[in-house]
C-alpha cells in the first residue's frame, strides 16, 4: 500500500482511539502500512470513498510524530501518543477507570486524577486534530469511551459541523456512574454531539436519566433539549459484521478443509466447543471453564466424545487486572486438564494468541457449540460471526444474557453466566438438541444477522445524523 501527504479537507471524518492500519515491516526491513481487519472500516468504506472520508486516530506506535497521509483512498490523520500518554490516558483512564466502570464494575476502577488530566489533554489533541481536517459542514463521527470529551471540544472550535457519537461498550447503571469524578465533564462531552448513540435501548435511557438528573437539562425520550436552544437526539444502533463478506470465508473450500484439520488434529470428538475473546475480565471465561470441568467430573458429558477450544486473545497486557486475569485462567485450565484429562487428551486446548481472520472462520466452521458468557459486554461480535458462518443451518450458541447481542439472537441458549449450575444445563441442552431443533434456531439467528448487517447499522447511523440536525441550521426545542 503506498503513502503520500496530504492536505486535504474532509467532507466525513471517522475519530477513533485506533486507525485502522498497523505498521509492518517487510522482509528487507522496509515499513508499510497494513489495513487492520475491522468491521467498522469495511462498512464506511464506501461512504467513506463518496465524501473525501478522512479517519482521526492512533497510529499504534508511541512517541512518533507523522504527518497525514492517503492509503487506499483514504486520508488518514496520525495523532501522536507519548508512552505517558499512554499510561496514563489510554491503559489508566480508558482501560483501568471508564471500562470496568461501564462494565457494571466487574473489577474495581481505579480512580486517579492525574489520569484524568492526560484524558483531557489527549482528547482535545483528538479534537483539534479532526477540527483541522474537516471541510465546512463536514460530518464528524467519533467512535467509543477513550474519546467522550471530543464532541464538545469539537464542536467549540467548529460549530459548523455535524457532530455523532457512538459508544461501543455499555453505559452503565446512573448508580455506578455517579462513583465517577468527572462524571459531570464526561456528560457534557458527550452533549457536545448532534447524535449519541448506543448499543441498547436501556443504555440510552440510562444516560438520558443521567443528564436530567445530574445536569438540569431538559429531556423527552431520546431528545435532550440544551439551553443554547440545540437538541441532541439519543438512540440505540446494536452494531453488526459484515456477515456476507464473513459467509463468503466460511464457504470458501480451503476454509472446509481447514476446519476438517482443525477436527482431526482434536482427535475427531464428537462435540467440538470453541470460546474466542480478548483475554478481559468481562468475557467470563472463568465460568464458562468450570461449568464444562464440572459437566466431565460429574460424568454428565464424555471426555472421548467433547473437547473445548478456547482462544484468548492478547489484550491489555500492561494493565496489572490483565496480568493478574490471565494467571488465573491458565492456573483453572491447568487444573482442570490435570484433574480430568488423559494422555494426548486435555479437555481444554487453551491458545493465548491471535488468528487470522481465514482461522477464525474455520475455527467457527468447525465448532459445534459457540460459548459466549460474558459477564457485562456491549454487544459481542463473536457470537454474531459464529452465526453468520454456520450456512449449513447447523450449530448451538451458548450466549450470556448479559451481551448486547441477546436482544437479538433471542433463539441462542441463553445463560445467566453468574449461574454455573444453569450454565451446566445450557451447555447440555446445546450438546443434547436435535439437528432440526438447532437448525430451527439458527435459521431464525441467520435471518437477524443476514438482514442487520454492520452496513445497515452505518447506514441508520448517519441517516439518523442527518435528521438530527439539517445541514448548517439549528435544530430548534419544540413547544
Ligand atoms: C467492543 C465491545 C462490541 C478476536 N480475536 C481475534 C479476532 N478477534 C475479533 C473477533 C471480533 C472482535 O475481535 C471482538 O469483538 P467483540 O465484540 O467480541 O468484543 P470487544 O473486542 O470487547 O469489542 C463489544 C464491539 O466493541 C463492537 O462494538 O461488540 O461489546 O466490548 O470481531 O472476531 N480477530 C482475529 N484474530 C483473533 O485472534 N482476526
Amino acid at each position: 500500500m503506498n503513502d503520500r501527504p496530504t492536505t486535504s479537507t474532509a467532507g466525513l471524518v471517522v475519530v477513533a482511539n485506533r486507525l485502522p492500519v498497523d505498521q509492518v515491516r517487510g522482509d528487507d526491513g522496509s515499513a508499510f502500512w497494513q489495513r487492520s481487519p475491522g468491521g467498522l472500516v469495511t462498512a464506511l468504506e464506501p461512504v467513506m470513498h463518496s465524501n473525501h472520508g478522512a479517519w482521526v486516530g492512533w497510529h499504534g506506535a508511541a512517541d512518533q510524530s507523522l504527518d497525514p497521509f492517503v492509503d487506499a483512498g483514504l486520508t488518514l490523520v496520525p495523532v501522536p501518543l507519548s508512552t505517558a500518554d499512554i499510561e496514563s490516558y489510554y491503559e489508566g483512564f480508558a482501560n483501568a477507570t471508564l471500562w470496568p466502570l461501564y462494565h457494571d464494575v466487574v473489577a474495581p476502577p481505579a480512580f486517579h486524577r492525574h489520569w484524568w488530566d492526560s484524558y483531557v489533554t489527549v482528547n482535545q489533541r483528538f479534537a483539534d486534530a479532526a477540527a483541522g481536517v474537516a471541510e465546512p459542514g463536514a460530518v464528524v463521527w467519533v467512535q467509543d469511551y477513550q474519546l467522550q470529551l471530543v464532541p464538545a471540544m469539537l464542536r467549540a472550535q467548529r460549530p459548523d459541523l455535524r457532530i455523532g457519537f457512538f459508544l461501543h461498550i455499555p453505559f452503565p447503571p446512573t448508580e455506578l456512574f455517579q462513583q465517577l469524578p468527572w462524571r459531570r465533564q464526561i456528560l457534557e462531552g458527550l452533549l457536545g454531539a448532534d447524535l449519541i448513540g448506543f448499543q441498547l435501548p436501556g443504555a440510552a435511557a440510562n444516560f438520558v436519566r443521567l443528564v436530567r438528573q445530574r445536569v438540569g437539562h431538559k429531556t423527552h425520550r431520546d431528545a435532550v433539549y440544551l439551553p443554547d436552544g440545540r437538541t441532541v437526539t439519543v438512540r440505540s444502533f446494536p452494531i453488526s459484521i459484515d456477515a456476507s463478506g464473513l459467509e463468503e470465508l466460511a464457504r470458501r473450500p480451503q476454509t472446509e478443509a481447514r476446519a476438517r484439520q482443525i477436527r482431526s488434529d482434536l482427535g475427531n470428538p464428537r462435540h467440538l466447543l470453541l470460546g474466542v475473546d480478548r483475554l478481559d475480565y468481562t468475557k467470563g471465561m472463568p465460568q464458562r471453564l468450570r461449568a464444562f470441568g464440572e459437566l466431565l467430573s460429574d460424568g454428565r458429558v464424555d471426555l472421548d466424545e467433547a473437547a473445548f477450544v478456547q482462544v484468548a486473545t492478547p489484550s491489555r497486557e500492561r494493565v496489572e487486572q490483565y496480568r493478574v486475569l490471565r494467571d488465573d485462567i491458565e492456573r483453572l485450565v491447568g487444573r482442570i486438564n490435570g484433574a480430568v484429562g488423559r494422555i494426548g487428551q486435555p479437555p481444554i486446548t487453551y491458545l493465548h494468541t491471535s488468528y487470522s481472520r481465514d482461522e477464525m472462520a474455520a475455527l467457527y466452521r468447525a465448532a459445534d457449540v459457540m460459548v459466549v458468557t460474558p459477564l457485562r459486554d456491549g454487544m459481542n461480535l463473536v457470537a454474531k460471526e459464529y452465526v453468520a458462518c454456520r450456512y449449513t443451518d447447523d450449530g448451538a450458541l451458548v450466549l450470556s444474557e448479559f451481551a448486547g447481542a441477546a436482544d437479538e439472537l433471542r433463539q441462542a441458549y441463553l445463560v445467566n453466566p453468574y449461574d454455573i449450575n444453569g450454565l451446566k444445563a445450557a451447555l447440555l441442552a446445546a450438546l443434547q438438541a436435535s439437528p432440526r431443533e438447532l437448525s430451527r434456531r439458527m435459521r431464525a439467528m441467520r435471518r437477524q444477522v443476514a438482514e442487520h448487517d454492520i452496513g445497515h447499522w452505518a447506514s441508520l447511523f448517519l441517516g439518523e445524523l442527518h435528521k438530527a440536525r439539517p445541514a448548517h441550521g439549528k435544530t430548534t426545542r419544540p413547544v
